[in-house]
């Protein structure tokens, strides 16, 4: 770090550094009767333990009027390497979703579990109990590795299942090994001044931002390789794994009106040995942990250290560290970023279940018995859950002998069957938004099943009920749910507006553009009815709406993250 950077250090970097591997006042702020809440400070290290300072947004002006604190409440997230847990894993996080927080699960865009609502003196409980189901919370939030992401169904294939183990060994490896968790979760031994080498990779100040990780086996690009900070592509030769192609500089968040800040897909610098994978990655941290911007989080994650300094230079410093040069690239093709879903039979006869849950919401309503169908069936599953980053569910390794049993409960507890729903809903994705996240600024889970509504009988019309297209929804422009990468995108600008975004890839492989702003939903109808109708006549065989509504004229393609904002000549010539 350069003497001038050191100088403006942000004041979360001066947090970090002086939080004793991020003990802080935890303790105190938890143990404290008189409010529900934590000290600001506390409630920024908390989320290196995996948990987040919330308030119900519903509730806020009432409580406000009637001169009541927030009512608040805490998110607690799961750290979960691609997203596999055990029947009992499962029960147990019912248990405690019921007995803690809101009664419900959700599975999130990083393949891993949340329960919202948690109360500050419910808190250790929760995690402790988390813990003793042998999952942890550590490091699912924070300036660390967050949880990496993978393809989901390592039983498809030995490849598949490599893929899976790597994604776990590598989870492990960049895991902090600070015990301040372990202390004030678990109750170890309180350690008064840790020793310096507590954190032998992040050291005292840890990352300059958050940092994601995910690995991708072609042809599906479901965990969205180019959204993540550092990305590896498995390559393989004949079923067997020879190593990966490394992708660096993915990222999604940006602000409204702030052109300095966009998101940014990874490029292919080169391709790694399997036996490399776990060098390539700690150097990359260690790049961006010596590099990244300190002084300003708006610009602190990897994908502004790699165009401030270009990519270049990024590969000669990773090298460099390496002491070996990153081989050539390896071709690879990726289809699409979705989920399949429905059942599949794999070589040893195993069966495996992927379910449609619209916006990964595991709870029950008057409709559908989600949380108590799915409790069911963990008490008589013998396979496990793995969670897609798409917020959808595979009961994984269902024996012959139970799959009769967990289809009568499917029908029970009037479980959908996502092979029966449009194209446009198996392709959709939304955040949390209201009312548990603190920088919504408008609906997003809760809108989504009233926009597919509308939305659903304009693809009929047109003979496009059928057909995948993607699309993101998100209460902000964070990008939560990688709306940058959707065909169709909605992003939250105030309440019940939102700038709708076209083209991106169906592969994942190209950001889409903004087409129109602050519409509200009957603008979003109106707006999209004659793109769609246009494309249900004009498009060639095969052709993908986000690549129609580019060759049609309505955006131009964009290359690259930096030209995210820029004006767009298409937009200009069509509304002259
Ligand atoms: Fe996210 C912040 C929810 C995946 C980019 N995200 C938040 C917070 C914690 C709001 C906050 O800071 O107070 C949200 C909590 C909402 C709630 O009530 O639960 C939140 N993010 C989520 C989840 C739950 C969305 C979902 O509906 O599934 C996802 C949890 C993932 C996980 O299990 O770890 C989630 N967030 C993402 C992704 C997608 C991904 O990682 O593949 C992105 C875009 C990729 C990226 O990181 O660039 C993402 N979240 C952000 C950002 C913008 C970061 C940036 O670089 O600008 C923020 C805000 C921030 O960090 O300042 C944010
Ligand atoms: Fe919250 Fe925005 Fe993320 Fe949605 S995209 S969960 S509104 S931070």
């Amino acid at each position: 770090m350069g003497i001038e950077q050191k100088t403006q250090l942000s004041d979360d970097e001066r947090l970090k550094e002086r939080s004793r591997h991020l003990r802080g006042t935890i303790e105190d702020s938890l143990a404290d009767p008189v409010t529900g809440a934590v000290s600001p400070e506390d409630a920024k290290l908390l989320k290196f333990h995996g948990t987040y300072q919330q308030d119900n947004r519903d509730l806020r002006n009432e409580r406000l009027r009637q001169k009541l604190e927030p009512a608040y409440g805490f998110m607690v997230r799961v750290r979960m390497a691609g997203g596999v847990c055990t029947p009992e894993q499962w029960l147990r996080l019912d248990e405690l979703a019921c007995r803690y927080a809101n009664r419900s699960l959700r599975i999130t865009t990083r393949q891993t579990f949340q329960l919202h609502g948690v109360v500050k003196r419910r808190l250790k409980a929760t995690i402790a109990g988390i813990n003793r189901a042998l999952l942890s919370t550590i490091a699912a939030c924070g300036d660390v590795n967050r949880n990496v992401v993978c393809h989901n169904n390592p039983y498809l294939s030995p490849l598949h299942e490599d893929v899976y183990a790597w994604s776990c060994r590598l989870s492990e490896f960049l895991l902090p090994k600070t015990r301040a968790y372990h202390e004030i979760w678990l109750d170890e031994e309180r350690i008064t001044e840790p020793p310096a080498e507590e954190e032998p990779l992040y050291g005292r100040s840890y990352l300059p931002r958050k940092f994601k990780i995910g690995i991708a086996l072609p042809p599906s690009n479901d965990i969205d390789i180019f959204a993540q900070d550092l990305g590896f592509i498995a390559i393989a030769d004949k079923n067997r794994l020879t190593g990966f192609n490394v992708a660096v500089g993915g990222g999604m968040g940006m602000s409204h009106s702030e052109p300095a800040t966009y998101p940014r897909l990874a490029d292919v610098i080169g391709f790694c040995r399997p036996e490399q994978l776990l060098e390539v990655a700690e150097a990359v941290v260690k790049v961006q942990r010596d590099f990244g911007d300190r002084t300003n989080r708006k610009h602190a994650r990897l994908k502004y250290t790699l165009d401030d300094r270009s990519l270049e230079w990024f590969k000669s410093e990773l090298e460099a560290r390496l002491g070996w040069p990153l081989q050539a690239a390896r071709p690879f093709r990726f289809k699409d970023t979705g989920d399949s879903f429905g059942w599949v039979r794999d070589a040893r006869g195993r069966w495996h279940l992927t379910l449609g849950i619209l916006s990964g919401r595991i709870s029950d309503t008057p409709e559908t018995g989600w949380l108590t169908g799915l409790r069911e069936i963990a008490k008589i599953h013998d396979g496990d859950f793995r969670l897609t980053t798409n917020q959808n569910l595979t009961i994984a390794g269902i024996a012959e002998a139970n799959k009769r049993h967990i289809e009568d409960l499917l029908e029970s507890y009037r479980i959908p069957n996502a092979v029966q729903w449009g194209g446009l809903r198996r392709h959709a994705l939304s955040c949390v938004a209201f009312p548990t996240c603190g920088l919504a600024m408008a609906e997003s889970e809760r809108w989504l099943p009233h926009l597919l509504t509308r939305l659903e009988p304009v693809l009929k019309r047109n003979g496009l009920e059928q057909d995948a297209i993607n699309l993101r929804v998100t209460g902000c422009p964070n990008g939560c749910a990688r709306p940058y990468l959707g065909e169709i995108a909605l992003v939250g600008k105030s309440l019940g507006r939102y700038n709708l975004y076209l083209g991106a890839g169906f592969d994942g492989g190209r950001l889409n553009k903004l087409y129109r702003e602050g519409l509200m939903e009957e603008e979003v109808v109106a707006v999209l009815t004659p793109l769609i109708e246009r494309y249900a006549q004009e498009r060639r065989d095969g052709e993908h709406f986000g690549d129609f509504v580019i060759r049609a004229g309505y955006v131009s393609a964009v290359t690259a993250g930096r030209e995210f904002h820029q004006p767009d000549p298409q937009l200009l010539a069509h509304r002259s």
